[in-house]
């Protein structure tokens, strides 16, 4: 069996050009560590994308229903692989086992929907003005795409940008986070297995260093990037002055509006769910519970009851509900954030510190946190944590609660409790986010609709359902004239 723990170029697996490593631990149990995997440098990301050039010629020129033919066999493979992959997932970035199985089943929807969009790369066909010509769209690859995602999706999001990539006939390079270095290996392998030519997806492990070296790369021709709002607006600022297509998704600081005549146990049911799923380390995870007062009290001794009851642990144990943060600097970052809190006034409802004692010493865990008496212009009700903290923040009405939603600068997920279904429709029109949730917390996107935020959460672009297919073609306007003579448009036709 290949040992996957290097890069992916050509269809090989090989050791970074400098032959340096860095080293991957398991964030739940530092003694476990996960391997070593390539330090790469400009001339790994150089070769890499070479090999995609000259794999996009062909690639490109395949029929895209054989393209598609491909990626289902990839959905298969990854369907034999789910609880393998998992397993191996969960190690080496925390969530639990239940959560890095949803992961694949997201990558595995994701092939077989792209597989079948090959059949659906619609263009236009549009009447001419002239008689005797025909208009029409048709769509074309882009070329080569340089693809940086995050840890906390490692196979998922990793899969929303590539699928569609070569669905449409691009080839790519691909650079996982440092965090997730091994499901990205594994994942690269599962395409190879699944009969991707040599070529069409290369795998560049590393840091930074990496990243900055595809976007800025000559041979990349559009950058797909998940990951902070400070570094997408880097990327960005390297791809505007290239001239390249750049989709970015970013910050999430997404709310939750509960009302007054919420069904408060399908609201606990989606606050546990949705700010301590993937210990808050999602993009879409709920961290802001915008609350009717009139509820408030009650909603939040449910949450205390059941918030206590949430099991730590190491991810692949049994019974474990929340798992650790990925790293060092995530423990810095998230206490960092809970002191502030308490400087700034609010109060820690429960939570608050480093989970610790027995197995739990052993790896970067935090308490799940909620924060009460938050108020809007508080940094904890404003900036994103991307840990298990929740500011819970108190308001009088529909029109106040749409109002404190919306008044920060992210706009990816957002949710609102209600059986009024006035105010439902009137919210999926008011609030300023990419995804609005009716009676549904912020988190569980479906691979098949279109996933993205507005405000500093984005740059426009969707992943997901049919709109991705849009930031991974070029549209072509194609002219045919048989009318055997020429025509002129806007004047032959007009006096
Ligand atoms: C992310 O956090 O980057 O909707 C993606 C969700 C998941 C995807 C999250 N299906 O929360």
């Amino acid at each position: 069996m290949a040992d996957v723990k290097k890069n992916f170029i050509n269809g090989q697996w090989v050791d970074a050009t400098s032959g340096d490593t860095f080293k991957n631990i398991n964030p739940a149990r530092h003694s476990d560590v996960v391997g070593d995997f390539p330090s790469s440098g400009p001339e790994d990301v150089d070769n890499a994308v070479q090999a995609a050039r000259d794999a996009f010629k062909t690639w490109s020129k395949m029929p895209a229903p054989a393209r598609g033919d491909i990626l289902r066999n990839i959905g298969d493979v990854l369907t034999e692989r789910k609880d393998e992959l998992a397993f191996e997932m969960t190690r080496e970035m925390g969530k639990p086992f239940f959560e890095t199985k949803g992961d694949v089943q997201e990558a595995i929807d994701t092939a077989y929907y792209a597989g079948s969009e090959t059949r659906r790369l619609f263009g236009h066909t549009v009447p001419s003005e002239l008689p005797n010509k025909f208009n029409m769209s048709i769509r074309r690859p882009i070329g080569v795409c340089g693809i940086i995602t995050a840890w906390n999706f490692p196979v998922a999001v990793p899969t929303w940008k590539m699928f569609p990539a070569l669905a449409a006939g691009n080839t790519a390079v691909f650079k996982p986070s440092e965090d997730a270095p091994h499901s990205g290996a594994l994942l690269v392998k599962a395409f190879h297995d699944a009969g991707v030519p040599e070529g069409v997806v290369n795998l560049v492990q590393g840091a930074g260093a990496v990243g900055e070296a595809l976007v800025s790369h000559p041979g990349i021709d559009a950058v797909s990037f998940t990951g902070s709002t400070e570094t997408g607006g880097k990327i960005a600022e390297t791809c505007g002055s290239l001239h390249k297509r750049v989709s970015l998704e970013m910050g999430g600081k997404n709310p939750m509006i509960v009302m007054d005549d919420a069904d408060l146990e399908l609201v606990l049911d989606g606050i546990l769910w949705g700010a301590f799923g993937t210990t808050g380390q999602r993009c879409t995870a709920t961290s802001r519970l915008i609350i009717h007062k009139a509820v408030h009290d009650e909603m939040l001794d449910l949450l205390v009851a059941a918030a206590n009851d949430l099991r730590l642990g190491y991810g692949n144990d049994d019974n474990v509900d929340v798992g650790p943060v990925i790293n060092e600097k995530a423990v810095t970052k998230i206490t960092g954030y809970i002191d502030i809190g308490k400087k700034e006034g609010a109060k820690v409802l429960i939570g608050g510190k480093r989970a610790e004692g027995g197995d739990l010493d052993d790896g970067w865990f935090i308490q799940p946190t909620i924060f009460t008496g938050v108020n809007r212009d508080m940094r904890i009700a404003r900036e994103e944590i991307f840990g298990p903290v929740l500011s819970v923040i108190k308001v009088g009405s529909y029109d106040e609660a749409v109002e404190v939603a919306n008044d920060v600068p992210y706009g990816l997920s957002s949710s609102i409790y209600t059986q009024d279904v006035t105010l439902a429709f009137r919210a999926m029109h008011d609030i300023e986010a990419g995804i609005t949730y009716i009676n549904g917390p912020t988190i569980g996107a479906e691979a098949h609709m279109p996933f993205g935020g507005v405000k500093q959460t984005g740059n426009g672009h969707r992943e997901g359902g049919w709109e991705v297919f849009d930031f991974y073609t070029e549209t072509k306007t194609v002219y045919v004239d048989y009318s055997g003579k020429l025509q002129k448009a806007q004047i032959d036709n007009v006096d």
